[in-house]
């Protein structure tokens, strides 16, 4: 792995086109833990996700219901705004889009919030969370999903920074209007374009 850090160049290209190396990254094969606070240790059968706010019908996902979703594997980097880039990582889990067919979303909903436990949300446009493949990753590399990186299951958002993905999800709800999440309402970008290099507000 420790070569691996010398591959990736600038001119290389991701899977959506962008260069596989954002402005102002650096590669690591490392993968540093970055919570604030405390690691939340949840057991996949105390674990579950309800959707609430402009929905038809809150619901709610025990860890089994979760597991009979329609379940995807992506291969994806991850980009850190702290200046760290990983890559070519396989997750597995439920693509958000495919979590939100089964449920009824009201036409005024446009924002969503992700709700962890032990209380980090952040925040994206409905939009966004259905085209840009968010995903719900309970499986990382073929293993269970560490605890400190969010398992049992935490979303990960492939063309956003990754504090637009909230470890130990455990719900989302639906917003007409947008509302800042934790790290949004303290000084990181409400969009987070890695791209854009959109780190602070
Ligand atoms: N629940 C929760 N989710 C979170 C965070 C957090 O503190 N709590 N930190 C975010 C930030 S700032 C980053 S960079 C990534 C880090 O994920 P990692 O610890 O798996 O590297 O998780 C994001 N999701
Ligand atoms: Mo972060």
């Amino acid at each position: 792995m420790g070569l691996f850090e010398t591959k990736i160049e600038v001119k290389d290209v991701n899977a959506f086109g962008k260069p596989k190396l954002p402005p102002g990254q650096t590669p690591t094969s490392k993968f540093p833990v970055l919570t604030y606070g405390e690691t939340q240790k949840i057991r996949r059968e105390d674990w579950s996700l309800a959707v609430w706010g402009l929905v038809e019908e809150e619901q709610r996902w025990t860890w089994d219901d979760f597991m009979k979703l329609p379940q995807t594997k992506i291969r994806a980097d991850f980009h850190c705004v702290t200046h760290w880039s990983r890559f070519d990582d396989e997750w597995e889990g439920v693509l958000f889009r495919d979590l939100i067919r089964q449920i009824k979303v009201k036409p005024e909903a446009k924002f969503v919030l992700q709700h962890a436990y032990g209380g980090y949300t952040t925040n994206l446009p409905l939009q966004w969370m259905i085209e840009e493949d968010v995903i719900l990753a309970h499986t990382f590399n073929g293993e269970p999903l560490p605890e400190e990186h969010g398992g049992p299951v935490r979303v990960f958002t492939p063309r956003r920074y990754a504090w637009k993905g909230a470890k130990w999800i455990r719900g989302f709800e639906f917003l007409a209007k947008d509302r800042p999440g934790f790290w949004e309402m303290n000084g990181y970008s409400n969009t987070a374009d890695p791209w854009k290099e959109e780190r602070f507000w």
